[in-house]
């Protein structure tokens, strides 16, 4: 296998200044100059009086820490890096209560080989400690710092933190350089020793990365005590962690086949113990799955002194509640945001239970892919977390069912993933640079990666791929690595395919890779088709439109198949010469023009008689989204509603099933977009034929009855035309006239799928419940009086807490003002959501989103939910879900006024000041898709950017400046082409000023 010796994340080497961009390009990389082997961390926490008291009158206390770190570096032999006289070591700043940019570390002392060291400067901008005066040797060099850090003023939550008296780390991507200096890059990679100390009552619970053993803190007077933990697994800084706390813990024990263990320690707040049972399961499972699937075995395991030849670890799992992202996969040490570990069946719906099982699984998963090979800059993200969160959607194919997770796939790929594929900030899987380093975690590097690596599996067999995987994952460790080389070492040791240019051969990976990390957007794939009725021939033609950008053709994975119509079976593909196609279907498609031809028969019948004449096959085209791409067809070929509903009936593939009525759907909801009618009758009857299936399990019937969202409609729609209100409405209305056709086939379903039964999680209630739910959406849809009472009996049962959110979800879409209001008092009451104290937080997210989405809900009402005394204004989950809640609620952010624009801005510059990943990812939330809009709704949003970046000058953080910036040029560039054009109307759809309206 190869490793990288691409450009690494370095500044630029422009100077920086407040204001002006601060991008790192992946061209500018090279190793480390400095190595650090070993690190030895004290982190000694003490709780100081601020003088300030809360509203309460309680004294508010800050968590100081002091961090000794003795860390031993040595030059880098490696003959690509620069040889540098100095030392830099990154350190941290943030913006402080007033918005304005201070140090995170207040620098006390500076050693080197074991004397005071005064050679050294700290860059006021960047952070950065510089040493100078070094031994001028390739010998190791022990450098010595003490710094100070405030643990409570850290409400960016990057780095040492602090909150509700629980402190911990969060140091991905760059966080632990707010801790202590350090070279703060994913290439350097060590060995850590560290010990914590601390007021033995206040955090009786000292944790960080372990090694084998769970080591009890001891005892060391004055009330305090320490704890050590040595890692001798080697790991980049972000993936170190520690924490103190007060809390339950819960143990268990994964033990593997030969007899290794592991000891899995759950730590949770005081009181949640028992709602991390099921995240324990899962790890147990995950453990379990990672074993049998992927021949992965805990990679922190050490030899066990008390049985010879058997191995021991500790794997930790900590519940947080104020989290920028998910969750964290620090060395044997994974951090959750709260929501994503926590659960019982009166505050977790079906969803969120779901959630959790795939994000403990995606952390567990890390313990190999990331963290046992670790990406080596942040231009290679895609690495670890598109195959990672691949392996994830493969755990929970077999934990639930394949179809569903591939659906569930599609979906997210189709929807929010082509629309950044297609924006200002879309970017390829290897970042050719960024500006902010957070905005890198984003669904091109995520969904689309986890794609990209499917695709390779999809060509090389899912075996082959295991098999690669292995190889890779059991070569010498320490080694970081990249996307290229990790798809390329696959892709060879697979043997996939080789491909031809003119006349030479070359291995098909180097035309994947290079298409895949290299390009960004969207492929559309134009399939045409001719059948020869005679010969029984079809000649498929596939003709590969590239995005706007890409110059070559994209290496795709196009599973096909041809239905016999009278038997609902698949014809074997084999070409008209005789060769055979391959048995899975899977053609490959590498060039911008190709055609493939089959030769279609039926078998001979069982006692020698003759086979019957073949009928023309039903194309199914791409099947379980097996290719990153549109597909579009031919106008000659496009299949009609009925040949749809056919396919939709009878494809052996489920997942084309649901294709099929995605695709009526889609064309459903254009004609009611455009023309304000649809003929939903297609679609009804082929939703009640799904309904009465006896062979679709109640889960996939509630996909395949689910219509299109309105984001994935978005995007096969032309750029520029986009009234989200219109198309909202317009799929609303389809809504509706379906329900009405099929009501008495909704309220049975809806009666059948009831149970006396107490809540249980698992694949089949889930299903159960999601077909439960979504007949109850439909007969809801109509806003009825008697469909409101249905959802309100069902609310009133208050039996579990999906079933709840489902009717209150119901209720608050109503339009009855009463029962919106009863339900929101009702939830506050039951979780007890306006005492600070008792509150339930995890439900206290959907009440607030909920509120913010609710018709008819004004700016001023968002801000009385931001000013509630019982939130918690820098906690991240609370401010995105109000704020998310705002932004989804279509009449109140796409006011034609502009304000819901204008406030959201506010809002933006507000958290930015504190919190630059969570303002980031609210400003592309709510502007990322800008283009796609009619021409007066971008003026209206581009005001609103251009009002932040005037308003915040030089001081937006560089991950919201990266974000609208983007936005901003792109917007400017269309509006040049516009006006070149001279288009002064709004979109052509509807014409109408606002774009399209429909009743
Ligand atoms: N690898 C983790 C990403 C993450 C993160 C990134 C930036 C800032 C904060 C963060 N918290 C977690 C999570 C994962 O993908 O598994
Ligand atoms: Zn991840």
């Amino acid at each position: 296998m190869t490793t990288t010796s691409q450009p690494e994340a370095s500044p630029s080497k422009e100077p920086t200044f407040e204001g002006k961009p601060t991008i790192v390009h992946l061209k500018d990389y090279t190793p480390p100059p400095f190595l650090a082997d070993h690190v030895k961390l004290n982190i000694n926490l003490n709780e100081v009086d601020t003088g300030k008291s809360d509203d309460e009158g309680k004294a508010i206390k800050h968590v100081l820490a002091t961090v000794t770190n003795e860390t031993t570096f040595r030059r880098n032999d490696n003959p690509d890096a620069i040889w540098e006289d100095e030392l830099v070591l990154d350190g941290g700043t943030r913006n402080d209560a007033n918005g304005n940019k201070v140090h995170c570390l207040n620098f006390k002392e500076l050693w080197v080989n074991g004397k005071p060291h005064y050679d050294y400067t700290i860059d006021h901008e960047s952070g950065k400690l510089i040493i100078k005066n070094l031994p001028d040797t390739m010998e190791p060099v022990t450098v010595k710092t003490i710094v100070e850090t405030n643990a409570s003023e850290n409400k960016e939550y990057s780095g040492l933190y602090e909150n509700k008296g629980l402190v911990s780390t969060q140091c991905e991507s760059e966080g632990f350089r707010n801790m202590t200096y350090a070279l703060d890059r994913p290439d350097v990679i060590s060995t850590y020793d560290v010990t914590i100390e601390a007021d033995k009552e206040r955090f009786p619970l000292l944790l960080a990365n372990p090694g084998a053993d769970y080591v009890e803190p001891q005892d060391i007077g004055n009330g305090r005590h320490l704890a050590r933990w040595n890692d001798p697994r080697p790991k980049p800084c972000y993936l170190f962690a520690m924490a103190a706390l007060q809390g339950d813990v819960i143990r268990d024990t994964f033990t593997y086949p030969d007899g290794d263990t592991v000891e899995l320690i759950n730590v949770t707040d005081k009181g949640q113990g028992e709602n991390a049972r099921f995240s324990q399961a899962c790890l147990k499972k995950a453990m379990q799955h990672e074993w049998d699937e992927w021949g992965h075995k805990y990679h922190g395991l050490h030899p066990d002194p008390n049985r010879p030849g058997k191995k021991k670890g500790t794997f930790i799992t900590l519940a947080v509640s104020a989290f920028n992202m998910g969750a964290m996969e620090n060395n044997g040490f994974n951090i959750f945001n709260d929501k994503l570990l926590l659960a019982n069946p009166k505050n977790a719906s079906d969803n969120r239970y779901f959630n959790i099982d795939s994000v403990v699984n995606h952390e567990y998963c890390h313990d190999e892919t990331g963290n046992w090979r670790v990406p080596a800059n942040w231009f290679q993200i895609a690495y670890k977390e598109g195959l990672t969160v691949r392996r994830d959607q493969t755990y929970t194919a077999d934990m639930y069912d394949e179809t569903f997770q591939r659906i569930s796939d599609a979906q997210e790929l189709r929807s929010g993933v082509f629309s950044l594929d297609d924006s200002p900030n879309t970017h390829p899987m290897v970042l050719p640079s960024y500006e902010g380093v957070s905005n890198n975690y984003d669904s091109l590097t995520y969904p689309k990666g986890a794609q990209v690596n499917q695709m390779l599996q999809a060509f090389v067999g899912k075996d082959a791929y295991r098999k690669a995987y292995r190889e890779f994952h059991d070569n010498p460790h320490p080694e970081v690595c990249d996307v290229p080389s990790y798809l390329k070492f696959i892709g060879d040791h697979a043997h996939m395919s080789a491909t031809f240019v003119g006349d030479k051969k070359y291995p098909l990976i180097d035309t994947f890779v290079d298409g895949w990390t290299t390009q960004s957007g969207v492929p559309t794939l134009k399939c045409d088709w001719v059948y020869d009725k005679e010969r029984h021939v079809l000649k498929l033609e596939v003709e590969q439109i590239l995005p706007k950008g890409a110059t070559k053709p994209f290496v795709l994975p196009l599973k096909i198949g041809l239905v016999n119509p009278d038997t609902g079976k698949d014809y074997f593909l084999i070409s008209p010469i005789g060769a055979r196609y391959r048995t899975d279907g899977v053609l490959e498609i590498k060039d911008l023009k190709q055609t493939f031809e089959f030769s279609v028969f039926n078998e001979k019948g069982k006692d020698g008689e003759e086979a019957q004449e073949p009928a023309e096959p039903i194309v199914s085209i791409n099947r379980d989204f097996t290719a990153y791409a549109k597909i579009d067809y031919a106008d000659r070929v496009k299949p009609t509603f009925a040949q749809l509903a056919k396919q939709a009936e009878i494809d052996p593939n489920v997942f084309n099933r649901w294709d099929a009525l995605q695709q009526i759907g889609i064309d459903v909801l254009k004609s009611q977009l455009t023309t304000g009618t649809a003929d939903v009758s297609t679609l009804v009857a082929a939703y009640r034929s799904a309904l009465s299936s006896p062979d679709i399990t109640p889960l996939l019937k509630a996909e395949l009855l689910r219509l299109p969202d309105t984001s994935t409609l978005s995007n096969l729609l032309p750029k520029g035309t986009i009234n989200p209100i219109a198309l909202r409405n317009a799929r609303d209305a389809v809504r509706i006239a379906i329900a009405s056709e099929l009501k008495s086939e909704f309220k049975a379903t809806y009666d059948a799928m009831q149970t006396s039964e107490a809540y249980r999680f698992d694949g089949s209630e889930m299903g159960r419940r999601a077909l439960m739910n979504l007949s109850l959406a439909y007969l809801c849809a109509d806003k009825s009086p008697e469909s409101t009472a249905l959802a309100k009996t069902q609310f009133d049962r208050f039996d579990n807490y999906n079933d709840i959110a489902a009717s209150w979800g119901m209720l608050m879409d109503s339009g009855n003002a009463q029962a919106m209001g009863d339900a929101v008092q009702k939830i506050a009451d039951v979780y007890q959501l306006t005492d600070k104290q008792a509150q339930d937080h995890l439900v206290l997210g959907d009440w607030l989103g909920r509120q913010a989405m609710a018709e008819g809900a004004t700016p001023d009402d968002i801000k009385a939910l931001l000013a509630l005394p019982q939130i918690d204004k820098d906690n991240p989950n609370q401010i995105r879900s109000i704020l998310g809640g705002a932004i989804g609620n279509l009449k109140l952010f796409h006011n034609p006024d502009g304000s819901g624009y204008r406030f959201i801005a506010d809002q933006i510059m507000e958290v930015d000041a504190k919190n630059k990943e969570t303002s980031s990812r609210i400003a592309s939330g709510a502007f990322g898709a800008i283009l796609k809009y009619t021409p007066a709704i971008q003026d209206r949003m581009a005001e609103a950017i251009g009002y932040i970046q005037t308003s915040m000058a030089g001081k937006l953080s560089p991950d919201c400046r990266g974000v609208l910036g983007k936005l901003m040029n792109s917007y400017e560039k269309a509006k040049a082409e516009r006006s070149e054009r001279n288009i002064v109307h709004e979109g052509t759809l509807g014409g109408a000023s606002q774009g399209i309206q429909v009743a």
